[in-house]
């Protein structure tokens, strides 16, 4: 065989092959391509899903209060008002809402005046006496010692609610607690 016919042959055999070669170069940078698409996607759904709820300390608890401090009489005292010390902060944004939720439907029904971000005192005199609904309960315990046991009291859970402006809700739950009347056989709901 001769020397050009050995070249020939050689550029045959290897021409197709350069092309496979090509191509899988091709294939596997296109490869790349996407899967960093794919990263990018990911980071993005991330960031949106990193939101941080608001942080509330404190709560929120049933009172007479008086709307015109400090020089007020016990006849200007107005009952039910919602009073106690909060703080409320949203660390990637702010607070929209702040309040209480008093018929667990997950929606706050009383607003809280303030600034969200300072822990102080809040108080707020729409409170509405109808939305207050407690529930009977008797202590108990294994030990008859107790003085307590047998005797009634009434309970009503409220929702302390606070929204940031992403729309994220913290919900801390609290208990009120009521006396209950042995002679009326009702919850107290008066101061
Ligand atoms: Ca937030
Ligand atoms: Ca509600």
């Amino acid at each position: 065989m001769r020397n050009d016919q050995i070249f020939v042959l050689m550029l045959v055999v290897l021409l197709p092959m350069s092309g496979c070669f090509d191509g899988a170069v091709g294939d596997a940078e296109g490869t790349d391509e996407s899967e960093s698409t794919v990263i990018n996607n990911y980071y993005n759904n991330t960031t949106v899903e990193q939101n941080s709820p608001p942080v509330l300390v404190g709560g929120i608890a049933l009172t007479s209060s008086c709307p015109i401090n400090p020089e007020c009489g016990v006849n200007e005292m107005i009952w039910p008002t919602l009073s106690g010390f909060s703080m409320v902060q949203d660390y990637d944004g702010h607070v929209v809402s702040f309040g209480i939720d008093l018929d667990l439907d997950l929606t706050i029904d009383f607003e809280m005046p303030g600034n969200y971000s300072q822990y102080e005192m809040r108080m707020s005199f729409e409170m509405n006496e109808s939305l207050l609904n407690p529930i009977q309960e008797s202590y108990y315990s294994t030990s008859p010692s107790m003085v307590d046991v047998g005797r009634s009291y009434c309970y009503q859970i409220v929702n302390i609610i606070a929204i940031d402006d992403d729309d994220a809700a913290t919900i801390s739950p609290q208990v009120w607690i009521f006396d209950w009347d042995t002679e009326s056989e009702t919850c107290v709901i008066e101061p």
